[in-house]
C-alpha cells in the first residue's frame, strides 16, 4: 500500500460514497480536535465547562468535553449522509438529516480528564446503516448488535495524533501530518500479537473486582519464566491510547464489572461496540465475560458493559475465570 495514501483517497476507493463522506467529515473534525487538544493550555480550555454541570452520566463535563460533541455534530450536519447521532455527552439522539443512510454513536472525548495534565485522550466512534425508511430515524436504528456495524473507529491523540479504522475489511492505521494537515496511512493491515505480554486495567480496583478478575490477575502477576510472566502492567486511564498499545503491541485490556458497577463503567455502543469491531477485525477477541460483545443485543444508548479485548491468547486465559 502506498505509504503516503491520503485517508480520503483511501476511503473513496473503499467504501460507498456516501459512507465516505460521512468518514472524511468526522476525520475533519477530529483534526480540530487534535488542534484544541496540542493548544488546551493556551486556550484556557483546562477544566470544567461550568460549575454543576455534569453529563448524562452524572460526570462533571469538562469545557473540551463539550467543545468537541459541537465540532463533531458541525462537520457530521455538514456530511449530508449522517442521519442523526448519539454521543456521551447528550441525552437523546441528535436527529440531523432525515434522508441520510447511516447513524453514528460517538464518545467525542474519551479520557478527558488527562487533559488537564497533557497525557492522551482519544476520540471514539461506530457507524451503523440505519434499518428504518427513509424519514426520521429510529431508536432501532442506534440498537443494533456490534457485528452490524459498518465502519468503526477511534483517534488516539497522543505525542502524535493517529486514526485507526475498520469498514469490516480489515484495520488501517492514519498520522495526521503536522505538515499539511491530511491524515496519511501509517499502520496498514495491523494485525494484533496473537499473543500478549501486557495487562491492562485499574488494579487499584483489585477489591471491588470479584474471584474470577482477580484469579486472573494472580495468573499475570504470578512468575513462569517459561510464559514471560509476570506480564507488564500498563495503563494510560484513557480507552483510546490503551487500545492503541493493546493492538499494536498485544496484550489484554480489562474494564470489569465490580461492586458498585455491576456492567463496569464504559459504554456499549460508543467504547465497547467500536473496539471490540477493531479487535476482532485486526484478528483478536473482544468479550463482557460471557460473551462476544459484538453480539449483544443493545437496549439502551448510554448502557454500559464490562469488557475484556486484546491479543486471542489473553482474552481465552480470561475467559476460562470469568466463564468459570
Ligand atoms: P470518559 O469517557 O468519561 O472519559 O471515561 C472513560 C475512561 C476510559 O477512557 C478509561 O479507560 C476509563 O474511563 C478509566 O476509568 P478509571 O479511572 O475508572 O480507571
Ligand atoms: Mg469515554
Amino acid at each position: 500500500m502506498d505509504k503516503r495514501m491520503k485517508l480520503s483517497d483511501f476511503l473513496t476507493g473503499s467504501v460507498n460514497l456516501e459512507l465516505a463522506k460521512l468518514l472524511i467529515a468526522f476525520a475533519e473534525g477530529c483534526k480540530v480536535i487534535s488542534h484544541l487538544v496540542n493548544n488546551a493550555g493556551v486556550s484556557d480550555i483546562f477544566g470544567a465547562h461550568a460549575p454543576d454541570f455534569t453529563n448524562v452520566h452524572g460526570e462533571e463535563v469538562q469545557k473540551l468535553d463539550h467543545l468537541t460533541n459541537k465540532i463533531l455534530h458541525d462537520y457530521l450536519a455538514a456530511a449530508e449522509s449522517c442521519a442523526g447521532y448519539i454521543s456521551e455527552e447528550t441525552e437523546d439522539v441528535t436527529y440531523i438529516n432525515d434522508t441520510g443512510n447511516y447513524v453514528v454513536a460517538m464518545d467525542p472525548l474519551d479520557g478527558s480528564s488527562n487533559i488537564d495534565i497533557a497525557a492522551p485522550v482519544g476520540t471514539i466512534f461506530s457507524v451503523n446503516e440505519r434499518l428504518s425508511p427513509i424519514g426520521k430515524i429510529q431508536l432501532s436504528d442506534f440498537l443494533q448488535k456490534g457485528a452490524n456495524a459498518k465502519a468503526a473507529g477511534y483517534v488516539t491523540y497522543g505525542s502524535s495524533t493517529v486514526l485507526v479504522l475498520s469498514t469490516g475489511k480489515g484495520v488501517n492505521g492514519f498520522t495526521l501530518s503536522t505538515g499539511d494537515n491530511d491524515f496519511y496511512i501509517s499502520h496498514p493491515n495491523i494485525v494484533i500479537p496473537e499473543k500478549g505480554k501486557i495487562y491492562s486495567i485499574n488494579q487499584g480496583n483489585i477489591s471491588k473486582f470479584g474471584d474470577d478478575v482477580r484469579g486472573f490477575i494472580d495468573y499475570c502477576t504470578a512468575v513462569d519464566n517459561n510464559d514471560s510472566r509476570p506480564y507488564r502492567l500498563r495503563y494510560i486511564g484513557a480507552m483510546a491510547a490503551d487500545m492503541h498499545r493493546t493492538l499494536l503491541k498485544g496484550g489484554i485490556f480489562m474494564y470489569p464489572a465490580n461492586k458498585g458497577e455491576a456492567k463496569g463503567k464504559l459504554r456499549l455502543l460508543y467504547e465497547c461496540i467500536p473496539m471490540a469491531f477493531i479487535v476482532e477485525q485486526a484478528g483478536g477477541e473482544a468479550i463482557d465475560g460471557k460473551m462476544r460483545i459484538l453480539e449483544i443485543q443493545p437496549s439502551d444508548f448510554h448502557e454500559r458493559c464490562a469488557i475484556f479485548t486484546g491479543s486471542k491468547n489473553l482474552v481465552q486465559k480470561v475467559a476460562e475465570f470469568t466463564k468459570g
